[in-house]
């Protein structure tokens, strides 16, 4: 037997069997063509280490949790949006800088403007960011383009990225985020452009793994949402929804009755949204950056998706307007402080449900053989000291797919 590493003297917070974090304190890991090929406590490994593995690594006690995964973020973007944020604490509200032509509009603008070399420049810091804290899988969004052309180029900037950075990506195709202001008359039209030219496209290239929308008063109506979901779904793409965030128009239930893989934001959601969540198996993505960011009040229905059996996933929703975050561990102590759930049920929401809302649970997420050797190493005592300290640092080793990303000091 011969295994490519050996890890011993860790303690692993695994997010599956029962016990609380799936800990197992004394733990061992094996890692083999990429994979995870064994995991349990030491005292059980089916040799000696040096026999088992040509790499064995003591981690001297540290603490290993899965890779994290950021599955909501719009990173890839041209420009800048520094000045809205004046306004913003100047007391102009986040609607009414859409209303005058700012918010997503301005970024459409500045991105229509940028080339894909020059997306994939911008972008790679906020990526690299994510990265840096142990981030080993995220989703970007198109959205900032709203035409044809720069909705491809946003998308195929994004699977650049993954070419270029150690990182598992998956695309998701946003064209119904925000009325182009071409299409401020007629807004229907830009739902025909997106149904029957854009998402054609886009399928055909393969360029997005999902379809996402933005159901809002200041966005696209249900009804126009169910149209872009129903042509998704004809193409074969999963979808899920920016829903609930600023008001209740029902987005959680609409996005639960097409399956969705999740539904975003929530924090406006009912009872029944939550109930409909629950039975499709949607999971809720809750954004607590653009909640802090915007100064929201209305915090989303945790109690209700415990009750109702909604996984709850946490993300960074990065982007330039109501969430410049590149901290998924400063989302994970939101998450407690400000939304009230556990430190476990906030590590889950980035490590686990976080790969559910991705529909790549199978192959990510947790600490189990057959799974995809993506872990982070950390210098902690416990895993709530991830969500319990803000602005630590903690990671010392990153391995993706059974490379190492950040060596550990060993
Ligand atoms: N909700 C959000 O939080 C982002 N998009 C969305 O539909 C914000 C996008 C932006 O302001 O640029
Ligand atoms: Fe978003």
């Amino acid at each position: 037997m011969s295994w490519d590493f050996l890890w011993t003297d860790c303690r692993l917070a695994t997010f599956a069997g029962d016990q609380p974090y799936g800990a197992i304190e004394d733990g061992a890991i094996g890692i083999e063509g990429g994979r995870i090929t064994w995991v349990g406590p030491a005292d059980r490994l089916p040799g000696p280490p040096s026999e088992l593995a040509t790499n064995v690594c003591d981690l001297k006690g540290r603490w290993v949790t899965p890779g994290l995964v950021d599955c909501h973020t719009h990173l890839v973007f041209g420009g800048d949006r520094s000045l809205e944020f004046e306004q913003r604490l100047q007391g102009v509200s986040y609607e009414e800088i859409a209303r005058r032509g700012g918010g997503i509009n301005s970024s459409v603008k500045a991105t229509r403007e940028a080339d894909e070399h020059e997306l994939v420049a911008a972008a790679r810091p906020r990526l690299q960011a994510l990265i840096n804290e142990g981030v080993t899988t995220v989703e970007i969004k198109s959205g900032y383009g709203l035409d044809t052309d720069t909705e491809l180029r946003m998308l195929r900037a994004a699977r650049r990225l993954s070419e270029e950075l150690p990182i598992t990506l998956r695309t998701t195709f946003l064209g119904a985020h925000a009325f182009p202001p071409e299409f401020r008359d007629d807004p229907d039209a830009y739902v025909d452009l997106v149904c029957d030219h854009m998402l054609p496209r886009v399928a055909d290239e393969g360029l997005a793994d999902a379809v996402d929308g933005f159901c809002e008063g200041i966005a696209f109506s249900p009804d126009q949402i169910e149209r872009v979901f129903g042509r998704a779904r004809e193409l074969g793409l999963p979808v899920k929804l920016h829903a609930d965030q600023l008001s209740d128009l029902g987005g959680a239930a609409l996005a639960a009755r097409f399956g969705a893989l999740s539904a975003d934001h929530v924090e406006y959601t009912s009872e029944e949204g939550a109930l409909a969540m629950g039975e499709a198996g949607t999971v809720a993505v809750l954004l607590p950056g653009a909640f802090y960011v915007l100064r929201e009040t209305q915090v989303p229905p945790v109690d209700a998706f415990r009750r109702f059996g909604v996984p709850m996933a946490l993300a960074t929703d990065c982007n330039p307007g109501s969430a410049p975050v590149l901290s998924l561990l400063a989302m994970a102590s939101m998450g407690c402080n400000l939304f009230r759930l556990t430190p476990e049920e906030a590590l889950r929401g980035i490590t686990c449900n976080g790969a559910a809302a991705l529909g790549l649970d199978e192959q990510i997420g947790t600490l189990e053989v057959g799974k995809q050797a993506d872990l982070a190493i950390w210098d902690i005592r416990h895993p709530v000291d991830l969500c319990y300290w803000l602005g630590a640092r903690p990671l010392t080793g990153l391995m993706r797919g059974g490379s190492w990303v950040q060596k550990p000091p060993l």
